[in-house]
């Protein structure tokens, strides 16, 4: 399974493309629009969620509702492109430039004008946007949907927002789920959410940006995806890759996570008993993978996203025209993004969950998997 975008955060769609999908699974736009909109949502959001309704266009890979087994390429259309034509027009005659030249510290501005020779950071800036993430929500739901087929299912909540902790640890997934139904900020802990509205409120009259941090949970995935024998098939490496290449994420921990250093190991591993119905733990502190391989307990993952590199009371750069100290770029952007953030999070963990999933079970329809996938719960005994 393996899945590219493209696009502009304002050129006029962004697209992408996803092979290796099965044939036979039923998938529709409304589906992929759900959660487009989920990215859309949260408190701290900035002018451009007021512009846009992402939907999705289908474009190929997909018939009468069911997946074809060939590649499925989607398409979401940038609204605010109308008002950006001029700026990014593709051939030169119809190219008004709008040229950018003061980096924001923390963004890729600076390191990307360097690398790639431009003299405008506008040409760097447009794909570097978090808005590529539209994109990816869109491609990874059909990662989402088939591991919804196999009754797996992926939920992601804000457990911390700025200074602002969440109190959600002693909660079961189908409490987290419900809380976060009407949350703003996907918090389960309503008091907590309160509170970081509050301190997103703050940040916004002082011209500042907010991080944060969420947690995904996969649940009913099957012992064995992963592998421990080589380096690239370990499971939790490639969450791990994978939530780290999602916009201004800073770190991964998986479980306990950076916990799990400062403790002695009688109270970091999970202890293990017989029973009927096979092998239960004592607890889950190794987040559902144990040496690269998921090992059939939810497997537990937060993210820790950086505060939004647009700072509306600007930080200190340098005007590459010029040379001269100047004040950062001023781009339209959020306060804080750390629910939208979840919401991709659970889109790409649904991607490599897939793409492990088709590894151990692979086919080249949904009839096949199930059939192999059947096959391995009841003569392995496996659950
Ligand atoms: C985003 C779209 C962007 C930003 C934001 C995320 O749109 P615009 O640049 O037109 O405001 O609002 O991206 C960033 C915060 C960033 O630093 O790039 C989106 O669709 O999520």
């Amino acid at each position: 399974l393996r899945y590219l975008t493209a696009g502009e955060s304002h050129g006029p769609a962004l697209t992408a493309v996803m092979e290796g999908i099965p044939a036979g699974l039923q998938i529709s736009a409304s589906y992929i629009d759900e959660q487009l909109a989920r990215r859309q949502q949260g408190y701290g959001r900035g002018g451009r969620m007021k512009i846009e309704k992402d939907r999705v266009q289908i474009l190929s890979g997909v018939r009468g509702g069911y997946t074809l087994g060939s590649p499925v390429t989607l398409q979401v259309q940038n609204k605010d492109w109308v008002n950006w034509e001029p700026y990014m027009g593709v051939e030169l005659a119809d190219y008004e430039p709008k040229r950018v030249s003061v980096p924001r510290p923390g963004h890729g501005d600076l390191a990307g004008v360097l690398k790639y020779g431009h003299d405008d950071i506008r040409n760097v800036l447009e794909r570097a946007s978090a808005r590529e993430t539209a994109a990816r929500v869109a491609v990874c739901s059909l990662a989402r949907r088939f591991l919804e087929h196999y009754g797996m299912e992926i939920t992601g909540h804000v457990v911390q927002l700025g200074s602002i902790k969440a109190n959600s640890k002693s909660q079961s997934i189908n409490l987290i789920k419900e809380s976060i139904k009407t949350s703003e900020l996907l918090c389960a802990d309503p008091e907590a959410e309160a509170a970081m509205k509050k301190e997103i409120d703050s940040a916004r009259e002082r011209g500042d940006s907010l991080g944060g941090i969420f947690e995904i949970i996969a649940a009913n995935v099957p012992v064995g995806l992963g592998s421990h024998v080589q380096w690239d098939r370990k499971l939790d490496a490639r969450l791990a890759f994978s939530l780290m290449s999602i916009q201004a994420i800073k770190g991964v921990e998986i479980g306990l996570g950076f916990t799990a250093a400062v403790l002695p190991g009688s109270q970091v591993h999970d202890e293990i008993f017989s029973s009927p119905g096979g092998y239960t733990r004592g607890s889950n502190n190794a987040g559902g993978i144990e040496a690269g391989i998921s090992n059939g307990q939810k497997i537990v993952l937060r993210a820790a996203m950086k505060p939004i590199a647009t700072l509306y009371r600007p930080l200190r750069s340098v005007n590459m025209s010029t040379g001269a100290g100047a004040e950062a770029a001023v781009e339209r952007s959020d306060i804080c993004a750390v629910p939208a953030a979840a919401v991709v999070g659970e889109a790409v963990v649904a991607y490599e969950l897939a793409a492990a999933f088709l590894e151990k079970f692979g086919g080249d329809s949904i009839a096949e998997i199930d059939f192999r996938f059947n096959n391995y719960l009841e003569q392995f005994g496996v659950k």
